[in-house]
C-alpha cells in the first residue's frame, strides 16, 4: 500500500512511534512517505521504501507566526497527488489530523486518501481538551475515516471528553524487540562498579514530574549507593537541577540531554523511574521492560495496561515519593527479585507489544478502509 505519515519530528513518544511504524511498514513492502518539518528523530540511515519530505515554511514580515499548518496541508496534498497515496496516517490530532483533512479536500475526488488519526495522549488530555482547540480536535477526529488510541484508557478518555459519533479503536504501541534487549552495555561510564543506576527518561515537561524523581532518589541514595541518570531535556530541567542542589545531590545526578540510541542506555540501568502525572501509554516503561529493567511508574492512565504492578515493576500513587523510594530500594537490594521482574517484563513486552503483535492490527485497519466509502461529517 502507498502510505503517508505525518508526525512530530522531535524526540517525543508520538513521533518515535510513528517513525518506527513507518519503518516496520516499509520492511513489510509498503511504500511510506513521511511529511514533517524536519527529518524524524528516529529515522536514521537508509531504508528501502521510505521517502522523507520536509515542509517549506515561508516567513513573511506580516506573519507574526509563520502558518506552519497551512504549509503542512499543502505539502501533504502535493505528496499525496504525486505519489498516489492511498492512506494517510496522522499521528497526534493537532495539527496533523486537521492538516490531512485540509489536504484531502484539496485533492480531486478520485485522488482522495483514507485518513487514520492516532491519538497519543497529550493531544487529547492537555491540548485537545483546552477550549481553544476543543472543536477543531473533535472535527479532526470526526472527519477521519478511523481514529485509534494507544491504550484503552486513552480511548475511554477521548470518548468521555469528546462524545464522538464513531468508536475509538485501541491499538497499543509497539517496539522492535531485537533493537531493545538486555544486551550488556558500558555502564562503567555512568557509575562506579558498586553503585546502582536509577534512570529517568523524558521530555522534562510538567506532566513528567521530574522533581519527584529527584525527591525519591534522595531517599534511595540515603540507603543504597546509587547514581541518578536523567536522560532528555525540557522546561523542568532547571527545577530538577534546583531540587537536586537543595537536597545535596548535585554530584550524584547526571543529566545526559537527549539521546538518540536510547536502546544502548536503558540496559545500563538497574531501575527506570517514571513518576508521571499520567501517561496515555508509557513508551519508556515498555522500552525498559524490553531491556529487562524493572520499572517504577504511577498508578494512573494507560501505563497500568503496560506495567503489571508487582510483576514487571511497581505502580505507586502520583506524588508518593516515599513509596516510590521504598519500592526502588526493595528492587535494588534484591538482585534475584530484580532479575525476575526484568524477565517477566520482557516476556510481557514480547507477547503483547512487539511489532509482530501490533503491526498486523494497523495493516488490517488500512485494508478495511482502503476501498470503503469516504468519511462524512455527521
Ligand atoms: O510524553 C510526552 O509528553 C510526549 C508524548 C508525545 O506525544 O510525543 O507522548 C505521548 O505519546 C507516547 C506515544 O504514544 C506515549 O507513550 C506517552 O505516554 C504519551 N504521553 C503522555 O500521555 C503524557
Amino acid at each position: 500500500m502507498r502510505i503517508g505519515i505525518t508526525c512530530h519530528a522531535s524526540a517525543g513518544g508520538s513521533g518515535i512511534l510513528a517513525t518506527e511504524l513507518g519503518i516496520a511498514l516499509a520492511e513489510r513492502g509498503h511504500t511510506v512517505h513521511f511529511v514533517t518539518y524536519e527529518s524524524p528523530f528516529r529515522l536514521q540511515g537508509f531504508h528501502d521504501n521510505i521517502f522523507a519530505h520536509s515542509v517549506d515554511i515561508v516567513s513573511y514580515p506580516l506573519f507574526r507566526n509563520p502558518p506552519y499548518s497551512l504549509a503542512l496541508a499543502t505539502k501533504i496534498s502535493e505528496v499525496a497527488l504525486e505519489h498516489n497515496i492511498e492512506l494517510w496516517h496522522a499521528h497526534y490530532a493537532i495539527p496533523h489530523a486537521v492538516c490531512a483533512i485540509l489536504a484531502r479536500d484539496m485533492l480531486p475526488p478520485e485522488k482522495r486518501f483514507k485518513l487514520v488519526t492516532t491519538l497519543h495522549g497529550t493531544d487529547i488530555t492537555l491540548v485537545g481538551s483546552d477550549p481553544s482547540f476543543f472543536r477543531i480536535t473533535k472535527y479532526g477526529m470526526e472527519s477521519s475515516d478511523a481514529v485509534t488510541a494507544v491504550s484503552h484508557w486513552l480511548s475511554e478518555e477521548t470518548e468521555r471528553e469528546f462524545a464522538l459519533s464513531k468508536p475509538v479503536r485501541t491499538i497499543y504501541n509497539f517496539l522492535n524487540m531485537d533493537k531493545f534487549n538486555a544486551s550488556p552495555a558500558e555502564r562503567c561510564k555512568l557509575a562506579e562498579k558498586d553503585e546502582k543506576i536509577v534512570m529517568h527518561i523524558s521530555n522534562f515537561r510538567p506532566v513528567k514530574r521530574v522533581t519527584d524523581v529527584i525527591r525519591a532518589f534522595k531517599k534511595i541514595s540515603d540507603q543504597v549507593p546509587a547514581r541518578l541518570i536523567m536522560v532528555g531535556d525540557g522546561p523542568e530541567r532547571m527545577s530538577a537541577v534546583g531540587v537536586a542542589k537543595q537536597l545535596g545531590l548535585t554530584d550524584r545526578v547526571k543529566y545526559l540531554g537527549n539521546h538518540e540510541a536510547i536502546e544502548s542506555l536503558i540496559p545500563c540501568a538497574d531501575l527506570i523511574m517514571q513518576p508521571s502525572e499520567h501517561e496515555s501509554f508509557g513508551l519508556v516503561p515498555l522500552e525498559a521492560m524490553a531491556c529487562e529493567v524493572p520499572v517504577i511508574g504511577t498508578d494512573s492512565g494507560g501505563v497500568r495496561e503496560v506495567v503489571e504492578n508487582g510483576i514487571s515493576g511497581y505502580l505507586c500513587e502520583v506524588g508518593d515519593t516515599e513509596s516510590m523510594a521504598a519500592r526502588a530500594i526493595e528492587i535494588l537490594t534484591d538482585p534475584n527479585r530484580a532479575r525476575e521482574m526484568g524477565r517477566r517484563g520482557r516476556e510481557r513486552a514480547v507477547q503483547c507489544f512487539s511489532e509482530a503483535a501490533i503491526i498486523g492490527q494497523y495493516e488490517a485497519l488500512y485494508d478495511e478502509l482502503v476501498g470503503s466509502p469516504a468519511a462524512v461529517m455527521p
